[in-house]
């Protein structure tokens, strides 16, 4: 059977992307990252079990490897550095980590806290910070790609953008949204250096690729959107960093519009509440998990040994354990005192005028 035209295509995007293989320091720090990840979730999820946690808890298991590949590969914003931008989704907390975001966040947000990033008016993965260049994440999928392509825009139009780019993360559900589509076409067509890093974990809640999109592979569409695209097996370490690593290189030196679709499986329900039982034991034979498939990895190409590794996995549990201790020693949000919006200033649109002559009513 001759090979499908864009199947030949896709296969040398990987392999312009694996030319440059990660260096084993590289591959040990992601390694880092995705174990903290791993220890930050479940910690998570424990205080979820024990009702500390109010609402839902959204895990990124087994979305490790990709998730930290784009923190690596992004610059963080610092004094003398405008750094990148960065839109987080709901299974991308080993992105946040790597990108700078700091542990106790996570658990501020969590735990509802008053010092937390968004004053505990969210209660888990809608954080954000804009003076991190981490936008606070809005819930409708694909609305995040546009603020992404906003912000690019706007440094251009200032002659600020230089060698920056903006990181936009989707699911395979997500992709297939209008704010999607309109804000990944604007970007193509500004050659805007978007990088859209597409996690295709096979489901969406609980609807499967096959009612959620008709083509062969997500990633067919690049072409349509005239944008560079590149696939990576999800769960395998090296590939996530090729190809995130070379998207965003790309993106950086002036290639345009990115996108990065990788492949793996959602190994939690889609949030805590959910026990993912429609998940096949056939799909879940298909995949593994990248954290273990990396530390095997690793481990057998002699880059860590296990003593190395559990002082990872050590250090991982005790920044976790003093981020929750912190966070739960701070104080509560006092609705009395809060006046604070996570996007826009409120002195912007000056005070509110509460008569009823300003919202239509007569005396
Ligand atoms: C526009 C929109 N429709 C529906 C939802 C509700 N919703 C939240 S997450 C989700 C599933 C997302 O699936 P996918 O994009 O594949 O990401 P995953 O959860 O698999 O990481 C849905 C339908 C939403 N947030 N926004
Ligand atoms: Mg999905």
């Amino acid at each position: 059977m001759n090979a499908h035209p864009l199947d030949i295509r896709h296969a040398l995007a990987l392999l312009q992307a694996k030319a440059r293989w990660a260096s084993d320091a590289e591959r040990l720090r992601h390694l880092r990252w995705m174990i903290l990840a791993r220890v930050v979730d479940e910690r998570t999820f424990a205080l979820y079990k024990s009702g500390e946690m109010t609402g839902n808890a959204f895990l990124g298991r087994g979305q490790e490897a990709l998730a930290a590949a784009i923190g690596m590969n992004l610059r963080r914003p610092g004094p003398a550095e405008q750094g990148d931008v960065f839109a987080p989704l709901i299974r991308d907390l080993a992105g946040r980590l790597s990108f700078g975001e700091a542990i106790v966040d996570v658990f501020r947000t969590q735990l509802m806290k008053r010092t937390g990033p968004m004053r505990g008016r969210d209660g888990n993965v809608h954080r954000g910070n804009l003076s991190q260049s981490m936008l606070p994440m809005i819930s409708h999928l694909g609305a995040m790609v546009s603020p992404v392509v906003g912000f690019l825009l706007a440094r251009r139009l200032r002659g600020t953008l230089a060698d920056s780019v903006g990181v936009a993360s989707i699911g395979d559900g997500g992709m297939s949204t209008g704010a999607l589509h309109e804000g990944l076409n604007a970007a193509a067509v500004e050659r805007l250096p978007l990088v859209l890093v597409v996690a295709n974990n096979q489901v969406s809640y609980s609807t499967f690729n096959d009612r959620s999109f008709a083509c062969a592979d997500l990633l067919d569409r690049a072409i349509g959107y005239g944008v560079h695209g590149t696939a990576c097996d999800g769960t395998d370490a090296e590939e996530c960093l090729a190809a995130v690593g070379e998207a965003i290189r790309r993106a950086r030196s002036g290639g345009g519009t990115q996108m990065v679709v990788a492949t793996l499986l959602r190994l939690s329900g889609h949030g805590t509440h959910d026990d993912a039982s429609y998940i096949t034991p056939e799909l879940k034979a298909r995949f593994g998990d990248c954290l273990e498939l990396a530390q095997d990895r690793l481990l057998a190409q002699g880059l860590i040994d296990r003593a190395g590794l559990e002082g990872m996995w050590e250090e991982a549990r005790q920044l976790t354990a003093a981020a929750v201790d912190q966070a739960r020693a701070e104080a509560d949000p006092n609705p009395e005192e809060e006046d604070w919006c996570a996007y826009s200033v409120r002195d912007l649109a000056g005070p509110l005028d509460q008569s009823p002559q300003a919202h239509g009513g007569g005396p």
